[in-house]
């Protein structure tokens, strides 16, 4: 684990130190709004720092994904953009395959469970692009996690917090038309997030409330994007793939993820979308046996609640969200927010099924 965040470290200081140096600042060319010969710049450059007339109006949003995506799309060469993204997710209920239980199903088999958790997430990120086709991005969140538990008939109250895991990605560009373009990801994630967050007994808090995977993740994407007047589109297919055990004896279930938006333009400066994502994610695989366990009777040595069973974390989702997007092509900024809420899911239970999420962020290009 300490070799681990060394490393990442010494990948950070390379990556964030090394290339900043050499971002051109940008220069100052005429500004030629709405003509022909622009359109394909304005439709998706986020910075045209060079080659290309309508560079002082260059910072075009709109064809960007709602806030909830990441990596939605690269810069032109020596683009550089910063971003800061908080994130909630809320979860009140418990469910069992795609139907809500009450709290005594839920301790059916166990001998309490989780009533509530509210998981929030302030990611930071930093993008810059060596040339046109190459985009790189690091990325981490510092997570806040509270849980209440329903045990043997007490509410207890436990939280979690502390920076979770750091993701280097890089984005390369397949086309780039003037009404669509399309690019491919991959991640690696470093297990920089803590899975050793204890309860005030010593055990350790349920997979939920861990704050890293502890292992090494890719996390591949492919992601196209389309415009047509006022309208834009785009779609992402992604995964993420954990590559090894941990050093608490399991490995977090792979997932994967389809979603797709629309925007709708209102003007010069924002937008309102539209998105639907369905996702998928697999059980536990191994067990961290400092997580409680039933201490005597029958069911000695089962987990004590569904939050610490490994066999009851897998599930799908299928969400629909609405999102605001407001961005200045002046200065570069972008404000977007987007909330939504499953429309259908189908958890191994006993879980906590998803009530409602939000992310709200702003953006700076240079
Ligand atoms: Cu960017």
């Amino acid at each position: 684990m300490k070799n681990s965040i060394l490393s990442t470290a010494a990948l950070v200081v390379v990556l964030v130190g090394a290339p900043i140096p050499l971002v051109d600042a940008g220069v100052s060319v005429p500004l030629v709004k709405n003509s022909t010969e622009c359109a394909g710049c304005q439709t998706f450059d986020c910075t045209c720092a060079s080659s290309c007339a309508c560079a002082a109006d260059g910072h075009h949003y709109f064809p960007y994904a709602p806030s909830g995506v990441m990596g939605d799309h690269i810069h032109r060469k020596g683009g550089l953009m910063a971003s800061y993204r908080y994130m909630l997710m809320s979860m009140q209920r418990n469910y069992d395959g795609d139907s809500q239980i009450p709290d005594a199903a839920a301790q059916n088999g166990y001998m309490g469970s989780a009533a509530e958790m509210d998981m929030q997430m302030h990611m930071l990120g930093v993008m810059f692009a060596p040339s046109d086709k190459l985009t790189l991005m690091l990325m981490s969140a510092y997570k806040e996690n509270s849980m209440l538990n329903n045990m043997m008939g007490m509410r207890t109250k436990m939280r979690s917090s502390g920076w979770g895991d750091a993701t280097f990605s890089a984005y390369y560009g397949l086309y780039k038309k003037q009404a669509s373009s399309a690019h491919v990801g991959l991640g690696l994630s470093a297990p920089t997030g803590s899975i050793d967050e204890r309860m005030s007994n010593g055990a350790r808090m349920g997979y939920p409330m861990q704050l890293g995977s502890g292992t090494w993740d890719l996390k591949p994407s492919l992601t196209w994007l389309g415009q047509s007047g006022d309208w834009s589109y785009g779609s992402q297919v992604s995964a993420v793939l954990h590559l090894d055990e941990n050093d608490n004896g399991y490995t977090l279930g792979d997932s994967a993820m389809l979603t797709g938006w629309l925007n709708r333009r209102i003007n010069q400066w924002s937008a309102v979308s539209i998105r639907l994502t369905g996702s998928s994610w697999a059980n536990v695989d191994g067990r961290d046996d400092q997580m409680p366990t039933i201490a005597m009777g029958p069911m000695m040595g089962q987990p004590v609640a569904g939050a610490v069973d490994p066999d009851a974390r897998g599930g799908s989702r299928l969400d629909l969200s609405l999102g605001l997007s407001l961005w200045d092509t002046e200065t570069g900024a972008r404000f977007a927010v987007e909330a939504g809420a499953p429309v259908y899911q189908n958890l191994d239970g006993p879980q906590l099924g998803t009530e409602w999420f939000l992310s709200a962020g702003v953006q700076i290009a240079w």
